[in-house]
């Protein structure tokens, strides 16, 4: 597989953490200018430029939450004159205002770099074909995919999100190489195609660059077989500049984090104490060449490890373990502490479940969490009104509570009654009123 950016991806430790010195002291010095409210929250923590003489020395800064990019929006965090933005993103806003990031020219060069390196390790090359299925527009997914792309030369078909018979219909028509899109889109594409008649084995899709929401080991086998590609996990959020952050190689072991642009640390989430690699904990992740909303020690809730084996396909970046969950995402149901992706791997290696399910948390007359896991389950199996069903619910009630520690009720649904999302699919419903 091309590696597009050698000296950034394979170089040496010393190399390395020069540059990152180097550029860490010229962002903290770019925001205690400029932004005022991080000049306040440094000399809050008696923390100035002049802290940082080690990479060591980042744990003197403060860190970000996303409150305060809340309380700060549209501009409170911008490190260059307005004259100067050529693009602006922001998060959905669904779970509140919503979380503005700001390109200058040279931040979509960054972009442009780090998700040229992303779709490489996905095999694409000059000449492929890259059907983006991502929302374009303020999320970050489309304009990333498509800066990336342009960069290596590939010949982009920006369709975005949604549409799915059309959807079909040009990666068929188009010769699409590629496909970059959310894990739970990529199989609603693969079962559309098969209700529309399409062999997608037959097609030329290569590859698939998939994010933006979390998903297992076991939806990788699925989307591989389904699709007859090779699956990719890409991450990034739209605060540091959307996909790009890290990606997978072919080695499909952890993510390469882009170290030279993002410096990855790994925290406590209860004590905020940075933990040794290897240790799970909560992802904090500071921009280093960033010019319009650079970010320190941003707290991203996003739970992962540190891995610093050295990966078989050259490149020397660290590599996150694929996300683990939420720290907003863990559900607490009887006091026992799980994750959705715990749930989603048990059903997934259990056969004749679909990868389509949802997690409704309520409180009963007794006032205790109740968890239901809704599933859905092959045709054959729901039709088989007799013993098959029960015996599945049975398997799928015993697993999840061998694994988790909680029973929760099963409920096996029928094929596609699940909502089906064409962006990020919405796994747990909370009922409970705290
Ligand atoms: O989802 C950026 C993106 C677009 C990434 C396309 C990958 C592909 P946000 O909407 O700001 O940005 O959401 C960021 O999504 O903090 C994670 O919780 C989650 N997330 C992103 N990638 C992954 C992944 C984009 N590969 C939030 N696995 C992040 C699990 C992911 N969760």
């Amino acid at each position: 597989m091309p590696i597009w950016n050698r000296d950034a991806e394979c170089a040496s430790n010393e190399a390395r953490q020069a540059l990152q010195l180097a550029r860490l002291q010229t962002t903290v010095e770019r925001v205690y200018a400029r932004v005022p409210f991080y000049r306040e929250k440094l000399d809050r923590a008696g923390a100035n430029p002049d802290s940082i003489t080690c990479l060591k020395d980042i744990a003197k800064l403060p860190f970000t939450v996303k409150d305060e990019l809340r309380q700060t929006y549209p501009y409170g965090l911008l490190a260059c004159d307005r004259s100067e933005l050529v693009e602006i993103h922001t998060s959905s806003g669904t779970t509140g205002t919503p979380v503005v990031g700001a390109y200058t020219e040279a931040d979509l060069d960054l972009w442009a770099d780090v998700m040229a390196r992303t779709l490489s390790m996905a095999g694409c090359v000059k000449g492929d074909t890259v059907q983006n299925g991502y929302g374009y527009g303020m999320f970050t997914g489309g304009l990333g995919v498509h800066h990336g792309a342009r960069r290596i030369g590939a010949n982009i078909l920006p369709i975005s999100s949604g549409n799915t018979r059309r959807q079909l219909m040009v990666m068929r028509d188009f010769g699409a190489t590629h496909l970059t899109c959310t894990p739970s889109y990529s199989l609603f594409l693969a079962e559309s195609a098969l209700a529309e008649g399409i062999d997608l084995a037959e097609l030329p899709l290569r590859a698939g660059c998939f994010g933006a929401e979390p998903w297992s080991e076991n939806m990788r086998v699925e989307i591989e077989a389904k699709l007859g590609i090779s699956a990719h996990d890409i991450y990034g959020l739209t605060e540091l500049i959307g996909p790009g952050v890290a990606a997978e190689c072919e080695c499909k072991n952890g993510q390469h984090f882009n170290e030279d642009y993002f410096y990855p640390e790994i925290i406590d989430p209860l004590t905020g104490a940075v933990l040794p690699d290897g240790e799970k904990g909560e992802l904090v992740i500071t921009s280093l060449q960033r010019e319009g909303t650079p970010l320190l020690r941003y707290r991203t809730r996003d739970i992962t490890f540190l891995m610093r084996e050295p990966c078989a396909c050259g490149r020397t970046t660290v590599r996150i373990h694929r996300l683990l969950g939420r720290t907003d995402d863990l559900m607490i149901i009887r006091g026992v502490n799980c994750f959705p992706s715990q749930i989603e791997n048990v059903l997934m290696r259990i056969e004749g479940t679909q990868p389509h399910y949802q997690i409704v948390i309520d409180r009963g007359a007794t006032h205790l969490d109740e968890i239901e896991v809704q599933v859905e389950v092959e045709e054959a199996i729901f039709s088989d009104l007799t013993s098959g069903m029960e015996s599945l619910r049975k398997r799928i009630h015993d697993e999840l509570k061998s694994e988790l520690g909680i029973s929760a009720h099963i409920k096996l649904v029928e094929p596609r009654s699940i909502p089906r999302s064409e962006g990020k699919a919405k796994r747990i419903i909370d009922r409970r009123s705290i």
